[in-house]
């Protein structure tokens, strides 16, 4: 006999399930499992470079900036040093010694009093650090390949200059700077690491052919190139667990002059690699760089989406209701509003940003943007 009624009631509510599903399409506002979390929505703090903070231990200002905006679904903190040589801004935090640890441990305190969720993006700089940031020391790349342009130091804006090709030997032990920030991110009690991907940074400088010239087992082939990027990756896995670690990544963008002919084949495989991991998440900006970069990532990436890069409420709703994206990403939004899932939820006015206060300062322009009143 058993347990006769069981299997079918349980279909009873699996129908009903799938039915509310149907006709509620998912919003900005639906909770959503997160790798290891469960989030009350599906707004993401986007990861930005704030430049506040001054010796790269994180202080009480910072854990201030972060717990106001604790009603994110999760906030992606802007990018962390995992290793000493790749520090490539002024006054940005980093995570490789215990001093940092303890002042992360303010900030998820802080966050976590609020009921929030704090990644922590892991962003090695590689070519685009400067030797004012690394006690003289030449940065490190995939080649000897200067980016074009000037980076802000504390004497002022200089030239980048040529960076050091990394030997292939010191290759592993670099990588495995992300699963020791990782380690340390946990330490801290953060929720986990996004690894930095995007925009030029040294993984990214890795996948791109124009940066990348090396002839080794890290160059050459989309295979090669894009080995650094996963070892990073599979480093934090291997530290925290694949539930706490998401990646961001930039298909097809240009920033620190990336030039990739080939990227929407480059960033399917990437994305294709990705998903064999079951990560907490893929983070994409999504831009238009002459091909469709959500539908290309959302084709080959089956796990959860985060995608960013100038949405509002509309468009963000759209995206999530036609299974587009899992969740969306605002960066500028949230930077001028702290409340900002209220203000969306209430089709509030936004604050205006203030471009000024981006990068450098103190409180102004970072937290005392005013919240809705009530
Ligand atoms: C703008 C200014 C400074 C840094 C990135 C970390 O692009 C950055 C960044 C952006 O990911």
């Amino acid at each position: 006999m058993g347990q006769p009624f069981a299997p079918i009631s349980r279909c009873k509510r699996a129908a009903s399930a799938a039915l509310v599903t149907e006709i509620l399409p998912m919003s900005l506002f639906s909770p959503i499992r997160l790798g290891a979390l469960d989030l009350p929505n599906r707004i993401v703090m986007a990861p930005m470079t704030r430049n506040r903070t001054p010796g790269q231990v994180p202080n009480a200002l910072n854990a201030e900036y972060y717990a106001q905006r604790a009603s994110a679904g999760l906030i992606v903190t802007e990018g962390v040093t995992p290793d000493a040589s790749g520090r490539g801004y002024i006054d940005i935090p980093g995570l490789y010694n215990a001093a940092q640890v303890q002042g992360w441990r303010q900030v998820a305190e802080a966050v976590h009093a609020k009921g929030g969720h704090i990644f922590v993006q892991l962003m090695h700089t590689g070519r685009i650090s400067h030797p004012d940031f690394l006690d003289g020391a030449q940065p490190v790349a995939p080649s000897a390949i200067a980016a074009p342009g000037e980076i802000y130091t504390h004497a002022g804006m200089k030239p980048h200059g040529t960076p050091r090709a990394l030997e292939a030997a010191e290759i592993p032990a670099l990588i495995a700077t992300y699963g020791r920030a990782a380690t340390l991110a946990r330490e801290a009690g953060l929720d986990g690491v996004e690894v930095h991907g995007a925009n030029g940074y040294l993984p990214s400088q890795f996948l791109a052919p124009n940066v990348n010239q090396r002839q080794d087992e890290w160059g050459g082939s989309l295979e090669n190139r894009a080995r650094f990027l996963l070892g990073a990756v599979d480093s934090a896995v291997a530290a925290i667990g694949a539930d706490r670690v998401g990646v961001r990544l930039s298909p097809g963008g240009v920033f620190n002059d990336i030039q990739d002919p080939e990227a929407p084949a480059t960033f399917a495989y990437v994305a294709g690699e990705l998903a064999k991991r079951n990560l907490a998440y893929l983070h994409v900006f999504n831009t238009n760089p002459g091909f469709d970069v959500a539908a290309l990532m959302r084709a080959n990436y089956k796990g959860t989406l985060i995608l960013n890069g100038g949405y509002d409420r509309a468009r963000a709703e759209a995206d999530i209701a036609s299974g587009l994206a899992d969740l969306v990403a605002f960066g500028v939004p949230f930077l001028a509003n702290p409340d900002l899932p209220a203000r969306l939820a209430q089709g509030a006015a936004l604050n205006a940003p203030d471009q000024g206060t981006f990068y450098g300062g103190g409180a102004k322009g970072y937290t005392d943007y005013p919240v809705l009143a009530g």
